[in-house]
């Protein structure tokens, strides 16, 4: 029997092609900025690097960074538009960096999945993503949603055949999910350009719903002092882009000589998870895959991720 959340992952895909309905504005200013937290900071990162290669400047800043220090990620804030991403709407530290935006004198958008949310309030102009209601403390269909939003925001065609794809590859990722994990201890995943955010989010997701001690970075990087970690406890996930597959694959050739069990999400691994989606809408075709293998990981911890420990809904300060 399943969990809700695995559920939940399963079902997400109706909640994508309904959104694929709402009108959204591709984004044009001198430089667009991405806020978030948690999660939604991460896709942040994954919709900024989008956006660069669409064509658009952009960079993603963690919520609170925007707020207390925005001069320290862009120096010239003239012509800047934000964009806050929050699955609740209601986290303070991403209401805070959408007000000191606007004090600013910064045109201000807002990603959320609760309606009349506070963010949406905040912001000029706002997008509503349904959701489904029946997803619990770890953002799975939202974080899908946000993502294949801010894609489209930034000018990427998602269409339903990057929907169907995201499927195929969730329900590879099931077929081998159980032979990844077991035995494995030390986690890692890599991507770059848009999928470093995605990267990130997979990493935090492993880390909120298995309690795992989970490391990001970009795939040419891992060389460079975190390959030290590897051993035979070691499962490496690397999200192959197709603009440097061939180098990427000497990396999984690198580490899974260490005694790393390799999942290659688009080229080579231990398991081999085919993509066919190209671009930057490789993130959401990956997405929903690793969302389920943090499930996979927390299943085997047995572990409730129902009940993440020390996790809420939303962080509100006060
Ligand atoms: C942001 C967030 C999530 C995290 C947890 C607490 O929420 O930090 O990323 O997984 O659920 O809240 P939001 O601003 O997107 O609602």
């Amino acid at each position: 029997m399943s969990s809700l959340t695995e559920q939940v992952i399963w079902d997400q895909f109706a909640y994508l092609r309904a959104s694929l309905k709402q009108p959204v504005e591709v984004l044009r200013a001198k430089t667009v900025v991405f806020v978030g937290c948690g999660t939604s900071y991460y896709l942040a990162q994954a919709i900024a690097a989008a956006t660069n290669d669409a064509g658009q400047n952009a960079i993603a800043v963690p919520a609170a960074e925007w707020t207390d220090r925005p001069g320290s990620y862009l120096a010239d804030l003239e012509g800047a538009v934000v964009v806050g991403l929050s699955r609740s709407g209601t986290t303070t530290e991403t209401i805070e960096a959408l007000r000191v935006s606007r004090e600013l004198g910064l045109s201000t958008i807002a990603l959320s999945c609760e309606p009349d949310s506070t963010i949406l309030q905040v912001a000029e102009r706002g997008i509503h993503l349904p959701t489904d209601k029946r997803e619990g403390i770890v953002m799975t269909v939202s974080a899908s949603l946000m993502l294949l939003a801010g894609l489209r925001m930034a000018g990427v065609p998602v269409t339903e055949a990057n929907i169907a794809d995201a499927e195929r590859v969730l329900s590879a990722i099931s077929k081998v999910a159980d032979k990844a994990v077991a035995g494995r201890r030390h986690f890692v995943t890599l991507g770059a350009g848009a999928l470093y955010g995605i990267a990130n989010e997979a990493s935090l997701k492993l880390q909120e719903m298995s309690l795992s001690i989970s490391q990001a970075f970009h795939p040419l990087e891992y060389r460079h002092g975190p390959i030290s970690l590897v051993d035979g406890v070691s499962m490496i996930v690397l999200l192959y882009s197709s603009l440097t597959q061939a180098r990427e694959e000497k990396v999984a050739q690198d580490v899974s000589a260490k005694g790393a069990f390799v999942v290659g999400i688009g080229g080579r691994g231990d398991v081999k998870i085919d993509v066919s989606t190209q671009g930057p809408a490789r993130a959401l075709a990956v997405l929903p895959a690793l969302q389920l293998l943090g499930e996979k990981v927390a299943c085997a911890k047995n572990l409730d991720t129902e009940t993440p420990r020390h996790l809420t809904k939303v962080v509100v300060l006060n």
